[in-house]
């Protein structure tokens, strides 16, 4: 059990991976969040567990072990449901991370729903997992552009719909920038128009409070590894009645009913939409991962991340050439930056030789680099277990780096 507590020790010490060092002796900082979080020992120890104590095929055993793992399993999604305020636990859906969730609504709502010319209306800032899905599937995207800042401008949000508008498919934080998107004003505005709102979770579900029927969206995709939990695990939340019209996404094992050389029928919510043999043990330390966050609370991991956050922009700022991509008023803890014109590459290499891991490049978000008018940028991104001792390792680094690139 973590104790509510502002000491961090506490809590880095669940996380073996923080006393790596690299490059003869340095600290390990681990500043890349955003891709993937670290994983406490409860997770790792729910995955070793699972497969030393547990391991066997759900929802088809007649026998101890899969009516054991069955159940941990069925729990897991108990959990998640609790966990985002779904109404029912047929919503939840587990993929394996974001990219297959929306794949999936995709794919599926695809097919129900476009046809020729139809629209769907993103965000300048999506990551390009919640664009081509829904080039794939046929639809045409039209952009809510934004500022400077990185804010979404609205005015224009309104005036994108149409008669061929069928979805609005938006990120609710952007991996690049960091903004918090008014997703609940999207929502309400595209409910209005009668138009569905799948929201890509990935960035907010490990930073802010999650309630999808406070929101009101219709789907809700994020990924377990990052807010702590195995990779090869995320979820697919769907509004019931809206998943009961959809067809299937793949065919195969436990999404069928009956199955016929002439046609097959299809299993009840959620197994319609979980073909084959699923990651069980990634699923069960996702249930770890939402122990370990609810025990520490959701608004004192927002709080300790936004104090990094605020202190990092303020430090930052007093180093010559520093250019901030992305300032808008309402962030969560991830700073994107350039040195004067140098390349952000060369910034994430020298800063990975003074052991401190951040990303470079444009984070699979090219339209955010082509609004900047830039070939990427410099992230660190931050997560409950990181220090203002750490920080400042990266500050000094970058006092150490801006003279030699600039
Ligand atoms: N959507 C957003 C907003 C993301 O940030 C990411 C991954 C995805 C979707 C895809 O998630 P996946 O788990 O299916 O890969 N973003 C990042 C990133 O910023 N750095 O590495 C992966």
């Amino acid at each position: 059990m973590i104790k509510k507590t502002e000491n961090m020790k506490d809590i880095r010490d669940l996380f073996d991976i923080l006393n790596t060092t690299v490059y003869n002796g340095k600290p390990l900082v681990y500043f890349d969040n955003a891709a993937t979080t670290q994983k406490p020992r409860a997770v790792i120890d729910a995955l070793t567990s699972y497969y030393t104590t547990l391991n066997s095929n759900i929802h088809r055993g007649a026998h101890y072990l899969s009516n054991i793992a069955t159940e941990a399993y069925e729990e897991s999604r108990r959990a998640v449901q609790a966990f985002i305020n779904a109404k029912e636990s047929c919503e939840i859906v587990f993929t394996r991370g974001t990219t297959e969730s929306i794949n999936l609504v995709a794919s599926s709502f695809g097919k129900e729903y476009f046809t020729e010319g139809d629209e769907v209306i993103v965000s300048g800032m999506e990551h390009h997992s919640n664009i081509v899905p829904w080039q794939l599937a046929g639809a045409k995207l039209r952009p809510i552009p934004f500022s400077d800042e990185g804010v979404l401008d609205l005015e224009v949000f309104k005036k994108l719909f149409s008669s061929n508008t069928k979805l609005v498919a938006i990120t609710h934080v952007s991996n690049t920038l960091g903004t918090i998107n008014p997703i609940k004003e999207i929502i309400t505005y595209a409910h209005e128009r009668n138009i569905p709102v799948l929201v890509d979770g990935a960035q907010a579900i490990s930073h802010t409070k999650v309630d999808v029927q406070d929101l009101d969206c219709d789907f809700y995709c994020f990924s377990g590894h990052k807010m702590y939990a195995p990779m090869g695990v995320g979820v697919m939340y769907g509004k019931k009645d809206i998943l009961e019209k959809l067809p299937p996404y793949q065919g195969g094992g436990e999404m069928i009913k009956d199955v016929y050389f002439e046609y097959s029928t299809y299993n009840t919510l959620p197994f319609k939409f979980e073909a084959g043999t699923p990651s069980v043990g990634d699923v069960l330390g996702l249930k770890k991962a939402i122990d370990f966050m609810q025990e520490i609370g959701i608004e004192n991991i927002a709080k300790h991340e936004n104090m990094l956050l605020n202190y990092a922009v303020e430090r930052m700022q007093e180093i010559d050439g520093m250019r901030f991509i992305g300032s808008a008023p309402n962030k969560t803890s991830v700073v994107s930056f350039l040195l004067g014109n140098s390349h952000p590459y060369d910034v994430g290499v020298l800063l990975d030789k003074l052991g401190v891991a951040v990303r470079t490049g444009h984070h699979c978000t090219q339209p955010i680099m082509d609004r900047y008018e830039i070939p990427g940028t410099v992230r660190a991104s931050f997560a409950v277990y990181n220090t203002v001792e750490e920080i400042d390792i990266m500050i000094n680094g970058l006092r150490k780096i801006a003279p030699m690139l600039m």
